[in-house]
């Protein structure tokens, strides 16, 4: 599987590059989760030798929602970099997406150093803030088509996102109200209690995954939880918000 293990990583990188949809790889090589991860990380190499720095981690499918819109029931997780920061209120070119989407988040900033496994008692005290997010999707492969091996391998979709203010106060957040609105309209409604029964579970989900992998998330890190709700696709002018009970919003506005 090595040099299998670099061809696809490199592919998937390149397919990123060019905002190009490849077809799916397990179709023809089928390989293991493990090696799916194994793939992410060459891919996500190729980025940081390129000088892309990392920023933190996102978790994915931690809400029925995702998990039925996409087809697939298991958590995974992946790498963000400060490449795919978009500026919070700002304009969104999607010249370098192929086929993007957007989903409402949750974004923990750290405070201290995950480097254990965390029980959920623990860990706000590893938060720093938590702020509404809006993630921006876009798979690497043709129609959003993908294996949970595929898109583990394609480092969970991850390829834009906006963070909007940071809270200190985490009272309400085991079950705050979620709106995204497109121009205006509400077009998914939910719950931050649909992400693991509370988004703090996604940061114990978190803590494991990063010790399974032997890898510490240093303080001032950002914890994408999740989409508490199915994504949207994206087209040309519009704007995006998202509206988390207590915590505010974040938006954007598609280039024309
Ligand atoms: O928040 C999420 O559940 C994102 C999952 C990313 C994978 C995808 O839907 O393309
Ligand atoms: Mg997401």
């Amino acid at each position: 599987m090595n040099a299998d293990i670099a061809r696809i990583a490199t592919a998937l990188d390149q397919a990123a590059r060019r905002a190009e949809a490849l077809a799916q790889f397990s179709v023809e090589t089928p390989f293991s989760l493990d090696d799916a991860y194994r793939i992410q990380r060459a891919a996500m190499q190729r980025r940081y030798d390129d000088g892309e720095r990392s920023i933190g981690i996102k978790l994915g499918f931690t809400s029925r929602a995702k998990m039925i819109q996409m087809g697939v029931d298991s958590l995974i997780w992946g790498w963000l970099t400060d490449a795919m920061l978009e500026e919070d209120g700002g304009l969104v070119d999607l010249a370098r997406y192929i086929h993007p989407r957007v989903e409402p988040e949750v974004c923990f900033l750290t405070r201290r150093d995950i480097d254990r496994p965390l029980t959920l008692l623990e860990a706000a005290d590893f938060v720093e803030a938590v702020a509404p997010a809006l993630e921006i999707i876009d798979s690497r492969y043709q129609a959003f088509k993908f294996s949970l091996e595929d898109v583990v391998a394609d480092n969970c979709s991850s390829s834009g996102l906006t963070v909007g203010p940071w809270s200190r106060d985490f009272s309400g957040l085991a079950n705050a109200g979620v709106v995204m609105r497109l121009d205006g309209r509400a077009v998914q409604v939910g719950s931050t209690a649909a992400i693991l029964g509370q988004p703090l579970r996604s940061l114990v989900q978190a803590s494991r995954l990063l010790h399974d992998a032997e890898r510490v998330l240093p303080a001032g890190s950002l914890v994408m939880v999740g989409a508490a709700t199915a994504a949207e696709a994206l087209r040309p002018g519009v704007h995006v918000s998202v509206e988390i009970q207590g915590l505010g919003e974040s938006s954007f506005s598609v280039r024309p």
